[in-house]
């Protein structure tokens, strides 16, 4: 260990499924300390979820979070230790977090892996890189802390409820954020494939509704997105504020930007060889669809529901919630502007 409790430095990062299979000794029991607190919070005020899982919502510090999610929160509040080296990808849920998180460890694994032969041809996205909030929940804990260092770790926690060994700290936060009504859309039909239909859920408008007056997971959305924002002003050091629709026009642009962030910059060495091009091609939404673990795959979750590797791959497209939205009301989209 380093001196600062930070497990020292590899050349690339190793996948956090492997990292989990050598440490399953590490797990603990899961955390209850902070169940007496959140029996008292708020609960959904909506009688019908998206999502019929056995979690109610609850409301925490203006904020909409499933109680197995809270309390993973409540616990890494109090819990997780940052080390200076640290790389969070922060996102609202179904922003581009798989992309993003693929594509911050394609960046970092780009000296010791060939491109040919990459973990993510093996792993989807979400086996390399952590969910914080989930880990906490179920006892991983100690399993986040024997990553070795540069860490990268995804949270979809607002920047209010952020431990404050992340926002007092250097570690770097990459924020990724996407037009609502797409946020929206994506997870109408990530809710569907979850629950296995449409039948199954409540209708698009009651759906749609939810989002709008910020009854959905980690909602509202909007002060999501504004927490991070007005931060990247502040700090533009600490936080890299990217939007989906963006990096979907310019990705070469945007995986400069991203590894320049991280504080490993391509070399002029490797953008002549190409390298920024294929890392871009390696992350791309068909390459990464084509590949069997992302086609035939399973992630366990939290709440013991079947989630595909597919099911993180649907369009990849930006405005998508013109087929949905303006037909059903339009009045409600322009909101949005
Ligand atoms: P998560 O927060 O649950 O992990 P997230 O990855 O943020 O989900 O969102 C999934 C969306 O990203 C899907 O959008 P869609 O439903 O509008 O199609 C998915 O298709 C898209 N996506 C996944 N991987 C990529 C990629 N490599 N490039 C572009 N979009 C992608």
């Amino acid at each position: 260990m380093a001196s600062n409790g930070c497990v020292p430095h590899v050349d690339f990062p190793i996948p956090y499924k492997t990292i989990q299979e050598t440490n399953n000794h590490l797990i603990e029991k899961r955390p209850e300390e902070h169940d007496a607190l959140i029996a008292t919070l708020p609960l959904e005020p909506f009688l019908e979820r998206p999502f019929s899982f056995d979690q109610p919502y609850r409301l925490y510090k203006g904020v909409w979070m499933s109680e197995i999610n809270l309390r993973g929160t409540l616990a890494m509040q109090q819990r997780f230790k940052s080390c200076p080296t640290d790389i969070f990808l922060a996102s609202f849920p179904k922003s581009g977090t798989t992309w993003s998180k693929a594509m911050i460890f394609a960046t970092l694994a780009r000296t010791n892996n060939s491109l040919n032969q990459h973990p993510l041809s093996t792993h989807n996205p979400h086996q390399c890189v952590p969910y914080m909030e989930v880990e906490f929940a179920t006892g991983k804990r100690q399993i986040l802390e024997v990553i070795p260092s540069p860490r990268v770790m995804n949270t979809h926690l607002p920047y209010s409820l952020l431990p404050d060994s992340i926002t007092e700290s250097s570690c770097r936060i990459v924020y990724v954020w996407r037009d609502p009504k797409d946020v929206i859309v994506s997870m109408w039909y990530f809710a569907q494939k979850i629950l296995g239909g449409a039948d199954k859920m409540v209708t698009f408008d009651q759906f749609y509704e939810h989002y709008y007056q910020g009854l959905n997971s980690y909602g509202p959305i909007w002060n999501h997105v504004l927490g991070y924002w007005e931060e990247s002003k502040r700090r533009p050091e600490k936080i890299l504020f990217l939007k989906y629709e963006h990096i979907l026009q310019e990705p070469v642009k945007y995986a400069k930007q991203l590894a320049h962030f991280m504080g490993c910059p391509y070399s002029e060495t490797e953008e002549n060889q190409g390298v920024v091009e294929q890392i871009v091609e390696l992350c791309s939404f068909k390459t990464l669809k084509d590949f069997d673990v992302n086609k035939y795959g399973n992630l366990p979750t939290s709440d013991n529901i079947n989630v595909t590797n597919a099911s993180f791959f649907r369009k990849g497209e930006a405005g998508d919630w013109k087929n949905h939205i303006d037909s059903r009301d339009g009045r409600k989209a322009r909101h949005y502007y």
